[in-house]
């Protein structure tokens, strides 16, 4: 049984009161490892370490620790080293990401690729993060310069823990901040490992923390803390809502991305031949557990019968297996989850709604793990649930529009606003709906589900607010200051 504790100041540190959380296997539904579970203390106990390592042992010199004294190319060098030790422990990543969440390995190995992508594009971009000199009266030189929030709060989700912690931390350290990460209770041991090799790369003590615990505890503690400076946060809306109210309670900014509902608009000059297998992919990778997955495809009524033909033929052949079996899909994360992608199919068959599709099952698969096959439903109504909220599993619906304006209104419909995907060959129509579609991102005869580190993303609307990815996110990871010299 594989046994992890917190990671604070460079050293694995058991909770304070000892206590562990078992770690279950997704493919088998049974425990192999147990974490530290956390609470206040360790939340304190990390806040204060990353508060040394950026200010050192004075209060209100700022910047006199080890890490508050490495410049930004310094930043870079550690932050290049450690894509390298990432790059280097790619296998030993993507096993235990699988493991422990049930990923098939193909996708853990994308996502293992991903962080050390982040962690490198974040070294390269740590010493080019540039303020302005303004124009202002006669006799001044007034300047802007970015400087950290100071202690950041990182409240990782399960579904792409290597991913996130790469475009949050990475971007967060390379910014000068130093980190308290509370990775999801499902998902916490790759996050551990990284942590290690963040210290093999040469990031000083306290600069990267991790804290494990459940989010009621370890990350209701972490988001109240009043030492955090700045919290960035990956989940569901309502535990969102819950984060950014205990933030409020000590002035601290929040980024939110909170999932979405994501539209595939398809016209009728559509080319099928290359947006059927983006569709598929765009709902069955990782499970559909991914906040900007392409859970609905909105299709004009003339080709309606030719895409559900289509794209019913491709979830018949989909295959749901174990981790390690590496097929198109893996099981889900937990129990829970399962429950609640059951849920919305129970509700979508009270309903009436036609199924057109199911993928497989593989034969002999563990009786104890959280399996779910891809579900194709056709002609769903726009206020059904399936249409509306976030079932975060491998459901695809498919809804006809009959003109350009209802497949927008269609489209913007629903309470989320993160990733849109148009198809059509219309120059004039792509550029409308890019402008009309009210989402973070908006994919033009592609679809970039979880792609893209160069990208900013983040949501409009109940998909949460803030950008991530990109040089975007260094602005959010840091505060404007700004300088007036009067010189005559
Ligand atoms: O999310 P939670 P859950 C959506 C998806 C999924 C649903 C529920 O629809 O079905 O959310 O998943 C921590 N204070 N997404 O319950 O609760 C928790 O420990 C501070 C979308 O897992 O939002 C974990 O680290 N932190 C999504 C993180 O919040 C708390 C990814 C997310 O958990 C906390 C995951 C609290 N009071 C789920 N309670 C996306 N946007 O990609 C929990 N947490």
């Amino acid at each position: 049984m594989l046994t992890r504790l917190h990671f604070i100041d460079n050293e694995s540190t058991a909770a304070a009161d000892g206590r562990v959380l078992e770690v279950l296997d997704p493919s088998t539904g049974e425990s192999f490892a147990t974490i530290a579970r956390g609470g206040a203390d360790d939340i304190d106990r990390a806040v204060r370490a990353a508060r040394r390592a950026l200010d050192g042992a004075v209060t209100g010199l700022p910047f006199r620790g080890p890490w508050g004294q490495t410049d930004a190319a310094g930043r870079g060098r550690i932050l290049a080293a450690l894509a390298g030790l990432v790059a280097g422990h790619h296998q030993e990543l993507a096993e235990l990401e699988s493991r422990d969440t049930g990923k098939p390995m193909k996708q853990a190995r994308a996502d293992a690729t991903a962080l050390s992508r982040y962690f490198e594009f974040y070294a390269g971009a740590a010493d080019k993060l540039h303020g302005q000199t303004l124009p202002y009266q006669t006799g001044y030189t007034v300047l802007t310069v970015r400087e950290p929030h100071g202690v950041t709060g990182h409240i990782i989700p399960w579904n792409y823990p290597m991913q996130i912690i790469g475009r949050s931390v990475g971007a967060a350290l390379a910014a000068g901040n130093a980190c308290v990460v509370k990775p999801a209770e499902d998902a916490c041991l790759s996050l551990l490992r990284v942590a290690e090799l963040a210290a093999e790369a040469g990031l000083p003590a306290g600069a990267l923390n991790i804290v494990t615990g459940l989010g009621n505890e370890a990350g209701q503690a972490l988001a109240e803390h009043p030492g955090i400076d700045h919290i960035s946060f990956t989940g569901s809306g309502p535990t969102g809502e819950r984060v950014s109210r205990a933030a409020a309670a000590h002035c601290c900014p929040v980024t939110l991305e909170l999932g979405g509902k994501s539209a595939q608009v398809v016209f009728e000059d559509a080319d099928l031949d290359a947006a059927i297998p983006v569709i598929v992919n765009a709902i069955v990778q990782n499970c559909g557990q991914t906040c900007s997955a392409g859970s609905r495809v909105l299709v004009a009524r003339a080709r309606q019968a030719e895409l559900a033909e289509r794209l019913a033929a491709a979830f018949g052949s989909l295959r749901t297996d174990t981790a390690t079996n590496d097929a198109d899909l893996g099981p889900l994360i937990n129990a829970r989850q399962r429950e609640r992608v059951s849920g919305f199919l129970a509700q979508a068959e009270r309903d009436g709604l036609p199924i057109l599709a199911r993928g497989q099952m593989a034969a002999d698969l563990p009786a104890g793990g959280f399996y779910q096959q891809a579900i194709l439903l056709d002609a769903v109504p726009r206020d059904h649930p399936v249409a509306q909220q976030e079932v975060f599993g491998p459901v695809l619906g498919i809804s006809a529009f009959d003109s350009e304006d209802e497949a927008i209104a269609l489209a913007n419909g629903t309470p989320y606003g993160l990733v849109s995907g148009v198809w059509t060959e219309n120059g004039a129509r792509q550029m409308r709906l890019a402008r009309a579609l009210r989402t973070g991102q908006v994919f033009v005869n592609n679809y970039g589900a979880g792609g893209g580190v160069e990208l900013p993303f983040g949501g409009m609307k109940h998909s949460g607010y803030g950008r991530e990815k990109g040089f975007e996110a260094l602005y959010g990871f840091t505060t404007l200051k700004t300088i007036a010299l009067r010189h005559g």
